[in-house]
C-alpha cells in the first residue's frame, strides 16, 4: 500500500493528540479504560476536524489539475462546507459554498453564527437551497459549479463530506498510519476504535488503513444520519474503491463495516434527550465539547454500547472526535 505516491498538503498540526478520559471510564464503571483521539483539534485551520484530513489530498489535486475555485456542498451547519472555506483560504484558491436545506432546527440565528459565520469569515462565497439532505450530485451543486465556469473560474468539485471522491478514503488511511505509530509509542493497541458515520469516507479510510493489520472490525462506526443502510452502502462503496486505488491485495467485505445505529436522534441534525445528556457527560467530566448534530451522537453511541457491555471488560476504546463544536453557536435553543 503505498500512500506516499498521492501528493499532500499539510493542512494539520501533525499526529493529532491521544488523551485518557479516566472520568468518563470511571462515570461507565470503569470496566473500560476509554481514550480520545483529537481530531477536533487537528490544525490551526478554522478549528479543523475530519475533512481538513480528506482534504490535505484533494487540494493538491485542484491545484495540480490547474483548478482555482474549491466548490461543495453542505447543510447550513455543515463543519465540512466551513473546512473547505479554511482550507481554500490557506491555499490562495477562491470558494463557493452552496448550502441546503438538511435541518429544520428553530434557532433564530441558526443561518448567521457557527460554521456558516466562519466561512464567509474566510471569504467563502455562501449560496442556500432549498435541497434535502443527501450525498448524490445535487442540481444547486451543479449550478454553482456552472456559474463558476461562466465567470471564467476552473471549479474543483468536492462532494459532500469530502466522501464520495476517488481521494475521499486517503485522508483517514493515513489516520491509521498515524494511530499505529502512536501506539507502538505508547506500548500497546486499542482494542476498538468508536467513529461517527456520515457520509462515510472517515469510516471507509479507517477499514481500509486498519485492514492491513486485520483490524477492520474493531473500527465500530456509528451511523449519525438514521438511514444506517444508505451510509453502509457508501463506506462500502468508497472503503472498496480506496482500497483497489492502494492497491490493498483483499477485498472489502461486508463484515469489515462494523455500523451500530440508533443513535441518530430523531432525525439528522436534530438532537436527542440522550444526544444532549452525552454532551454533558462528556462536557462536564472530561472538558471535552462535542455537538448536537455529529459527535453528542457517537459520544451517546458509546456510553450506550459500554453500558451494554459490548466491549469486553478491560478493553481499551478508542473515541475518535471528528469536531463539529462550532455548529453548538446554532443550537442554544437544545441548552436553553
Ligand atoms: C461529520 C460529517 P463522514 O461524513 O466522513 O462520515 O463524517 C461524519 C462526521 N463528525 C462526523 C463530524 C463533526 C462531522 O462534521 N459532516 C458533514 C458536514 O457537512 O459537516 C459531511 C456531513
Amino acid at each position: 500500500m503505498n500512500l506516499d505516491h498521492f501528493q499532500r498538503m499539510s493542512f494539520t498540526f501533525g499526529a493529532s493528540p491521544l488523551e485518557p478520559l479516566p472520568r468518563l471510564s470511571a462515570r461507565l464503571g470503569g470496566k473500560v479504560e476509554i481514550w480520545a483521539k483529537r481530531d477536533d483539534c487537528n490544525s490551526g485551520i478554522a478549528f479543523g476536524g475530519n475533512k481538513t484530513r480528506k482534504l490535505e489530498y484533494m487540494v493538491p489535486d485542484a491545484i495540480s489539475t490547474g483548478c482555482d475555485t474549491l466548490v461543495s456542498i453542505g447543510g447550513i451547519q455543515s463543519n465540512h462546507t466551513r473546512q473547505v472555506a479554511g482550507v481554500a483560504a490557506k491555499a490562495g484558491l477562491k470558494c463557493h459554498l452552496v448550502h441546503g436545506s438538511w435541518v429544520n432546527w428553530p434557532d433564530g440565528l441558526y443561518d448567521r453564527v457557527g460554521n456558516i459565520q466562519l466561512s464567509k469569515i474566510m471569504g467563502a462565497h455562501c449560496t442556500f437551497s432549498k435541497e434535502p439532505f443527501g450525498i448524490e450530485f445535487k442540481k444547486s451543486w451543479r449550478v454553482a459549479l456552472e456559474e463558476v465556469e461562466e465567470l471564467g473560474g476552473k471549479p474543483y468539485a468536492i462532494p459532500a463530506g469530502a466522501s464520495d471522491h476517488p481521494l475521499g478514503g486517503l485522508g483517514y488511511v493515513r489516520f491509521a498510519k498515524e494511530l499505529r505509530q502512536q501506539e507502538r509509542e505508547l506500548g500497546f493497541t486499542f482494542d476498538y476504535i468508536v467513529v461517527g458515520s456520515g457520509t462515510g469516507s472517515t469510516q471507509a479510510g479507517m477499514i481500509v488503513g486498519f485492514k492491513e493489520d486485520d483490524r477492520a472490525q474493531s473500527v465500530i462506526g456509528i451511523d449519525l444520519i438514521g438511514l444506517p443502510d444508505d451510509t453502509f452502502r457508501a463506506i462500502k462503496k468508497i472503503a472498496a474503491q480506496t482500497a483497489e486505488m492502494l492497491n490493498l491485495g483483499s477485498p472489502i467485505l461486508d463484515e469489515d463495516i462494523v455500523l451500530k445505529h440508533g443513535y441518530a436522534g430523531p432525525q439528522y441534525g436534530i438532537p436527542s434527550d440522550a444526544t444532549i445528556e452525552a454532551i454533558h457527560v462528556a462536557g462536564s467530566l472530561e472538558g471535552m465539547i462535542t455537538d448536537p448534530v455529529y459527535e453528542g451522537k457517537s459520544m451517546h453511541g458509546l456510553i450506550d454500547l459500554v453500558n451494554k457491555d459490548y466491549f469486553e471488560t478491560g478493553s481499551k476504546v478508542l473515541y475518535v472526535h471528528l469536531g463539529g463544536a462550532p455548529a453548538l453557536n446554532g443550537y442554544s435553543y437544545a441548552f436553553r
